[in-house]
């Protein structure tokens, strides 16, 4: 068919009988759409590089920071195609994410000393490591603002958990992994009283203030951090940036680098100069060096004191015992990044023009020959830089952040001042290339490009400004990420891609097969704890439960009905109910609201959710699904009665619609119609293997639930024929046709399914 419409064109433009402009579009040759687009070779090739076809996927997931959306962006590589985004801190109306009881009871764990917190300032996501590399089981991701962190379970890509953390009113530095996902690593910011509600004046900065470190336990068996088993060290002061964990050689360890360890205290108002001018004054910083498995075994051994129900190890146990050193970095670094072998630890001081390259070996030889140049004011042991350092490289200016490629000693540095990335050589110490982005970078992404395996192939600046590059859309610019393609000796950008849903801090990125998320849940899941939901029912066992003032609906969905259709109150009653989404089919997600009670549930096959309100004014509140789920979609439906007090019915019967004898047999004739079709389906499913196939099983589970209430409906349309009922006869045959109807759609996806997925017959 297709063939024929071009050659008739091709033969309709050789007579001489084209059609304009219109056929000369659709003929247009490559050279023509360049011409007309105003496209160089480079930018051809760049699309190439990024195009990804329909029915084709990407090669890589990014899951970035959402910023102040206290959310993370799912984005795939190298199309740039936004996937998702997920609800973290924030409520997050599609998802039901702070409108069903279920996703309420997490965010509700990110509650500060009872206060409900509805947003989040994330910043660095870390997916789950074993040996050091990614597995794509977790992502974790911290709040800056109000010092916690979240774990989310990529079987769903839904959060789980919110830790709060219990000494820290400000952090940054989280979140980050020990190698095999043990702890993650969350360091704090700003200095503050470790003690809750605790207040000390600002000159007692030095004795009363204090920075630190925590290790959140993660248990990968239950998926969730254990607060019990977590610890953390208690740090001077200086204001903690990021951090890192050693792996390979200098696994144990754990690196966390700081700023403002002039402890300044700023207060413009007052005359004094302000904080950026006193908490840069030094040439240096100090890195912090810490051997958190045996800090680990100091907490087991006891010797932690308790500040707010959490195990703390006092700077007097940490630096006694061996724990805790530091050494001189550059001024005001920001990133601090083990490399891949896990030998050398790359800090960038964002004040000075180099990079400096640590080396583990190094740091450790001076450790065990207690070679330090001095203590700091807190009795913490400082090794000399030069006895710590391999070497330090020029970069450019403002460099933040170091990624690794998948070519040995190949690295990746962000020059925040100069706009550009600088590739260079840490074993040869010299830059290999450059290339300018777009205004000021901050952090910057390789494929796996933390861990211990990176994959190279791309990099994508994070940028801050997005100045002149997309259309505008008001004074509030959306971000940039771009993307780079380095599988070549030259840097080569290749897009611009406008995030518009808060300022993306860090990202990271896993090879798109390492993910293996579920489709479906087993039925009746309450999917933020994991477990069975005490709300789910099967098909047939649904009810509604009155106890005093207390209304408890136990429902199903299935295309195209909610069960119960009706739900009836008295005004003032608490109601709630819980859905249990019936299908297995993928993708056969239904949504549920009710009118002005603002509650919403995304129930994904399997799935239970509850949803809780009070019926506080009376009047007529429609229900209905919010996804559209099928030609019946409209129709799936409800009325939620709220009855003023002592109301009495008066009237019993609903109108009528007067159907006929000669309606019933029409309808009769559609429904044997119908029958042809499923059989031919069925006799072609059946015919092939289609039980090798996971996703056509669960279509033609679903369309057997369907099949099989036929029985009951057509029961009915018959026992209401032979009383010449014709209203109810008739409208009982609608709906065993409903349920054909629902089952034909099913059996015909799974037809197609079966056709384009290569399905061989079978006896
Ligand atoms: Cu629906």
């Amino acid at each position: 068919m297709r063939k024929f419409a071009v050659k008739s064109t091709a033969l309709l433009v050789a007579a001489g009988l084209g059609f304009g402009a219109a056929s000369a579009w659709s003929a247009e040759s490559l050279q023509d759409v360049m011409k007309r687009r105003n496209l160089s070779q480079q930018d051809l090739l760049a699309a190439a590089k990024t195009y990804v076809p329909t029915g084709k996927r990407d090669e890589f997931v990014v899951f970035s920071s959402g910023g102040q959306s206290g959310q993370v962006i799912v984005y795939g590589i190298p199309s740039m195609r936004i996937l998702k985004y997920l609800a973290v801190f924030t409520p997050e109306p599609w998802q039901g994410y702070g409108y069903d009881e279920n996703s309420k009871a997490v965010l509700a764990q990110g509650a500060i000393d009872g206060k409900q917190i509805t947003w989040g300032d994330t910043h660095h996501p870390a997916i789950s490591e074993t040996d050091g590399k990614y597995d794509g089981q977790f992502l974790f991701i911290n709040d800056k603002a109000n010092p916690r962190l979240a774990v989310i379970d990529l079987r769903d890509f839904e959060t789980k958990q919110i830790v709060v953390n219990p000494i820290y009113k400000s952090e940054h530095g989280g979140a980050f992994v020990t190698p095999n996902s043990d702890y993650v690593i969350e360091a704090a910011q700003y200095p503050a009283p470790l003690e809750n509600k605790k207040f000390y004046p600002l000159e007692d900065m030095n004795e009363k203030y204090r920075g630190g470190v925590t290790y959140w336990k993660f248990d990968r068996k239950e998926g969730r951090i254990d607060p019990k088993q977590s610890f953390s060290l208690e740090l001077p002061p200086y204001w903690q940036d990021l951090s890192d964990a050693g792996k390979g050689p200098s696994d144990g360890w754990s690196f966390t680098n700081s700023f403002c360890s002039e402890r300044y205290v700023g207060g413009i108002e007052k005359g004094r100069p302000p904080y950026e001018a006193g908490c840069s004054a030094k040439d240096t910083d100090y890195l912090h060096v810490i051997n958190w498995k045996k800090a680990a075994e100091l907490v087991a051994a006891g010797k932690a004191k308790t500040i707010n129900g959490h195990k703390v190890l006092p700077l007097e146990v940490t630096t006694k015992e061996g724990v805790l050193f530091l050494v001189p970095e550059p001024k005001s670094p920001h990133g601090v990044d083990v490399t891949p072998d896990g030998k050398f630890i790359i800090v960038s001081g964002k004040l000075d023009t180099h990079t400096s390259v640590y080396s583990f070996e190094k740091l450790q030889a001076a450790i065990k020959a207690s070679k330090f140049e001095s203590k700091d004011p807190y009795g913490v042991p400082v090794i000399g830089l030069q006895d710590a350092l391999d070497k330090q490289v020029q970069l450019g200016l403002g460099p933040l952040h170091t990624q690794y490629d998948s070519k040995p000693c190949i690295a990746y540095t962000s020059l925040y001042v100069d706009s550009q990335v600088a590739k260079w050589n840490y074993c040869e110490g010299k830059v290999v290339d450059k290339i300018s982005v777009h205004y000021n970078i901050g952090h910057l992404m390789a494929m796996e490009g933390d861990s211990a395996d990176p994959k190279g192939r791309y990099l994508v600046a994070l940028n801050k400004l997005a100045i002149d590059r997309f259309v505008p859309v008001g004074p509030l610019h959306p971000q940039n990420h771009q993307l780079i393609d380095i599988s070549n000796d030259k840097m080569q950008l290749l897009y611009d891609m406008p995030l518009p849903l808060g300022e993306p801090h860090y990202a990271v990125s896993i090879s798109a097969d390492k993910l293996k998320p579920g489709v479906r849940y087993k039925v009746g899941t309450d999917s933020r704890t994991d477990k069975p939901h005490p709300g789910a029912v099967r098909a047939g066992e649904e009810k509604t439960v009155k106890k005093g003032n207390k209304i408890e609906v136990f429902g199903t969905l299935i295309r195209s009905h909610i069960t119960p259709e009706t739900i009836e109150a008295d005004v003032g009653d608490e109601v709630t109910i819980h859905l249990t989404n019936l299908e297995r089919a993928q993708d056969e997600t239904h949504g549920f609201t009710v009118s002005t009670y603002n509650v919403h549930g995304s129930i994904e096959p399997g799935k239970t959710i509850t949803v809780k309100f009070k019926a506080d004014k009376e009047g007529v509140y429609p229900y209905y699904c919010t996804e559209f789920c099928s030609a019946l979609h409209l129709e799936m439906m409800g009325y939620l009665l709220v009855k003023p007090k002592g109301w009495k019915p008066t009237k019993t019967e609903m109108a009528k619609q007067g159907y006929t004898e000669g309606d019933y047999k029409t309808t009769l004739k559609k429904v044997a119609d119908t029958q042809a079709v499923i059989d031919s389906v069925v006799g072609y499913i059946t015919s092939v293997n289609f039980k090798d196939f996971p996703d056509v099983v669960a279509m033609v589970e679903d369309a057997t639930d369907q099949l099989n209430k036929i029985k009951g409906a057509k029961e009915k349309h018959e026992a209401a024929a032979a009383k010449k009922d014709w209203e109810q006869a008739n409208l009982w045959a609608e709906q065993v046709w409903q349920y054909q109807v629902k089952a034909a759609d099913l059996g015909l996806r799974a037809k197609t399914y079966l056709e384009q997925n290569g399905a061989k017959k079978v006896k």
